[in-house]
């Protein structure tokens, strides 16, 4: 049987750094199942809302020629339930979340990458508000 690939993000204002996990992730199974953010999950993790709406989000995260299947991600604590509803066999996080994911060895591989130098949501944020476009 193929290997399901799962992972997790906002992909607020969608850049290569997301691209290039994706395409990583899927690169390691048959299929890639991505979970989105929601917009209120991110308020509690971040203390404000993304740019992008969950919904535009989403549509963007599937559109993608290396996803198979998209979900929102409504609480940090579900990993372990979601890693078992999609039966996955491993877990791909950016290597920003190294250690935090641990605890579902005991359910599927877990697999940090590294992320992509010198770009990020934040930076492209602080950069359009420097530049006062
Ligand atoms: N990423 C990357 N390179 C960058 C920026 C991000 O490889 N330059 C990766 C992150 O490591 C992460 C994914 O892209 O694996 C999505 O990044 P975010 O949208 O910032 O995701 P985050 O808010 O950290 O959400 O349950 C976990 C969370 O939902 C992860």
């Amino acid at each position: 049987m193929g290997k399901t690939v799962i992972t997790f993000g906002t992909f607020d204002v969608f850049h290569i750094g997301h691209l290039r996990i994706l395409e990583r992730a899927a690169a390691l199974g048959d299929r890639l199942v991505v979970g989105v953010s929601s917009d209120r999950l991110n308020f509690k993790k971040k203390g404000r809302y993304p740019v992008f709406k969950e919904a535009d989000r989403m549509a963007i995260v599937a559109g993608l020629a290396c996803v198979d299947e998209v979900f929102t991600e409504e609480s940090l604590e579900w990993k372990g339930e979601y890693i078992t509803t999609h039966k996955a066999d491993i877990l791909v996080m950016g290597d920003d979340w190294v250690g935090r994911f641990d605890e579902f060895k005991r359910l599927c591989d877990v697999v940090y990458l590294p992320r992509t130098d010198n770009i990020s949501t934040t930076e492209i944020l602080a950069s359009v508000r420097a530049a006062n476009l």
